[in-house]
């Protein structure tokens, strides 16, 4: 009976002026060329619904990923039914597919509504006039993107006599790169509704969009609102903050602006540095005592600038948030899925928890993926995780088509709309590596003058113009590059002025010393392979595949000479063990150690260098990569490393220009006093430590030497071999940081002499 009566008291509260949202989540699937309809998951992929039915084996186990290139080639259908009455067709109607992915026509009851062409996209059409009472029908149709791409490529090649696109024909398409393959990534070059697909019913009144501006100044914020409606009837705007009403005025019928003043405002800060505080507001639009629809948005009350000033050295590449620079501490972050409606709250929570646990405050949405769901950005707001965030571009060229840039106008405004109040949002950047690309990669080769100027011309257009411009109209104080890194790896230029991309280790086969002297402005890149846990391995490789080079793990090493490159490192650093199970840990301690190395040697080198972002964060698939975190969050080695090596205050000893030396770092805004202790000590204990003991007290945001010795005269007691250094900080508040330091590569460690 109690139910009864909530049943009947909600039917009562929703009038038909309220916004009500439908989704739409009932859907069978087939391929065009078959008769048979299967149920299917709306989000969902292709991949995943064949999966689901038992219609193709994990995409992700042995070498199944070959087999399941087809899947690509075939045009896919879905299907709902669903219900419209009477009396919702009396009001607007709109149907809002978040993401389709990629091309897609899409009809309602066998009339074609519209079609779509931008994975990144959302969609929002009127279909009320498409309806009718009782059962209604919406297909949706994809067509396979490659065999669309390719023709577009070979007209492409026909107009303009140039051979290949530069990143081939998938340039074509405005759809995730690590689709198509990558060094860490299969290829599933999959298509499906990604993201929610709903039916929205109006009457008189929806708020359509809010932008918010921000303006600190002094101990006074200003945010001011500028909200769009559809608002015919001229219903009011109600605004609360913190649960408490703070103002209303009659909304306009197409913007309204209003603005709220806030007088000693708490500050948004990122992790580490202060409390990542949210000011929390909801908007009405209300007639009388009915809401007509509702927006609640999160503000982080923040400045955020990227300072690139000439100096003597080059030109600074630094952010600086509330007016403080800051040194960020991060990596790369990846899809977390090939597959990425699996992608749940749940697992982004894991992977920013991870990133917060890891002393992290950035992370870069690198621009061979997605812009991430909404979730992801929401839990960077409140943990205080910065985002650098690519727009979806990554080695390769543009298409020169007008109807292209048109088209990437209209998803860069969508993405930086549904971004722009983020306080996580530090940077927008225009690519991943097509700059360097097109200047080092050999791309310009076998062009003339003229099919240069046509290829430079589109990309100048889209990276200087159409995405900056949007930017620059749609987020009001934010910061935008074209490209990253500013100049490639090969170039001196890159260590003095602007991001730096430093592949010399690993790519060029550098050892992992030579971090030490290759330090940039910002290293928003570079990386070291290590195996995943046994675990992880065991989940796509059968028992007796369990070697190096079997199929299955050949499989999973996306990288052309991957398994090369880390023996060959972990020959000049480790001792490489012959059973499998070590071997993995070896190349964990090794991933680990050159990590650390790099990580080191860019906080020492602060304020100089202001960034550093690990080659990468987490996988989409179970694989032998780069990360710290594999596909299922377990970390490897590699992630106490960082952990460690991103404290807010580092002692970290070298051996530079001639010099044993100890640097302590401090990333806190405060001076930090205590007992430095440094111990020179023989592994067996044979020899007392020669001890030093200083009083130190570090300023605060500085990175400063405060032990040196003269490494000549330090080697005449110290035995390379044999002896170690420990350095500890022990703060006056009881806090205790230490780190080790070898006089030689761990193979060359003589623990017994
Ligand atoms: C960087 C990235 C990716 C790549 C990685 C490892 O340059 O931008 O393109 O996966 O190197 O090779």
């Amino acid at each position: 009976m109690k139910r009864l009566i909530v049943i009947l008291f909600l039917i009562a509260s929703i009038s038909y002026s309220q916004v009500q949202k439908i989704s739409l989540s009932d859907w069978n699937f087939k391929n065009t060329k078959e008769a048979e309809w299967h149920k299917a998951n709306v989000p969902g992929t292709i991949h995943t619904d064949l999966l689901e039915n038992k219609l193709i084996e994990n995409p992700f186990y042995g070498t199944t990923e070959s087999s399941l290139q087809w899947i690509e080639k075939e045009d896919w259908e879905y299907t709902s039914d669903f219900n419209v009455s009477e009396e919702q067709l009396k009001n607007n109607c709109d149907v809002v597919f978040e993401g389709l992915d990629t091309y897609a026509d899409v009809y309602i009851n066998g009339e074609k509504l519209f079609s779509a062409n931008n994975m990144f996209r959302g969609w929002r059409n009127s279909c009320k006039n498409y309806f009718k009472p009782g059962k209604n029908t919406m297909r949706v149709l994809f067509h396979s993107p490659v065999i669309i791409e390719d023709s577009l490529s070979a007209a492409f090649t026909k107009e303009t006599g140039i051979k290949e696109m530069p990143g081939g024909s998938r340039v074509f398409t405005r759809k995730a790169a690590y689709h198509y393959g990558w060094d860490w990534s299969p290829r599933f070059v999959t298509c499906g509704i990604w993201r929610p697909v709903y039916l929205e019913f109006y009457e008189r009144g929806k708020i359509q969009d809010v932008e918010t501006i921000q303006n600190i100044s002094g101990n006074k914020a200003v945010i001011t609102f500028n909200i769009a409606c559809y608002n015919p009837d001229g219903y009011e705007l109600v605004i609360f903050e913190n649960g408490k009403e703070i103002g209303k005025t009659p909304a306009g019928q197409d913007r309204t602006v209003i603005s709220t003043e806030i007088n000693n405002p708490k500050l948004w800060w990122c992790n580490r540095l202060g409390e990542p505080y949210l000011y929390k507001y909801k908007i009405l639009l209300r007639n009388g005592k009915n809401t007509i629809d509702e927006k609640s948005l999160n503000i982080g009350l923040r400045t955020i600038e990227l300072v690139q000033d000439k100096d003597s050295a080059g030109v600074s590449f630094y952010f600086k948030l509330n007016g403080v620079p800051v040194f960020m501490k991060g990596a790369n972050f990846i899809p977390p899925d090939n597959f990425l409606p699996r992608v749940t709250k749940e697992k982004y929570s894991q992977l920013i928890t991870t990133a917060v646990n890891s002393n992290m405050n950035m992370l870069r949405v690198w621009g061979g993926g997605v812009y991430e769901d909404d979730e992801f950005y929401n839990l960077c707001d409140e943990n205080g995780i910065l985002v650098w965030q690519d727009f979806m571009f990554a080695c390769s060229m543009v298409p020169i088509e007008k109807e292209f840039s048109e088209n990437v106008y209209k998803e860069a405004v969508y993405n930086i709309k549904r971004l722009r109040n983020h306080p996580c949002i530090a940077l927008w950047s225009g690519n991943n590596e097509s700059d360097e690309g097109w200047k080092n990669w050999g791309w310009q080769n076998d062009l003339n003058e003229t099919k240069k100027k046509l290829l430079s011309g589109a990309y100048e257009n889209i990276f200087t113009n159409v995405l900056p411009s949007a930017v620059s109209e749609l987020h009001k104080n934010s910061n935008y590059v074209s490209s990253s890194p500013k100049i490639g790896w090969g170039h001196k230029e890159s260590l003095t002025e602007g991001d730096s991309h430093y592949w010399g280790v690993w790519w060029g086969m550098e050892p992992f010393e030579v971090f030490n002297n290759k330090v940039g402005r910002f290293m928003s890149e570079y990386g070291f392979q290590g195996f995943p846990n046994m675990t992880t391995l065991k989940s796509f490789a059968a028992d007796e595949e369990l070697f190096l080079y079997s199929n299955s793990l050949k499989a999973h090493q996306k990288h052309p000479v991957g398994f090369e490159t880390i023996q060959k490192y972990m020959e000049m650093y480790y001792k490489t063990p012959s059973n499998f199970s070590a071997y993995i840990m070896t190349s964990q301690r090794l991933q680990a150690y050159g990590i650390k190395t790099a990580i080191e040697a860019h906080r020492r080198a602060k304020p100089y260098c202001m960034g550093t972002l690990y080659w990468q964060f987490n996988d989409c698939n179970p694989v032998i990569s780069w990360s710290g975190i594999d596909y299922y969050g377990s970390p490897k080695l590699l992630q106490s490393a960082v952990t460690n090596a991103f404290s807010d205050i580092l002692v970290s000893p070298v051996e530079e220009n001639g010099k044993l030396r100890v640097y302590i770092v401090n990333d806190l805004l405060k001076d930090i006093k205590g007992t430095l202790e440094i111990s020179i000590q023989p592994f067996n204990g044979i020899r007392p430590p020669e001890k030093y003991l200083f009083e130190v007290v570090v300023k605060g945001n500085s990175s400063e030497i405060f032990f040196e010795k003269d490494l000549t005269a330090a080697l005449k007691t110290i035995d390379r071999y044999t002896d170690y250094l420990s350095a500890f900080l022990i703060t006056d508040d009881g806090k205790i940081y230490s780190n080790e330091y070898y006089f030689c590569k761990p193979n060359e460690i003589k623990i017994i002499k």
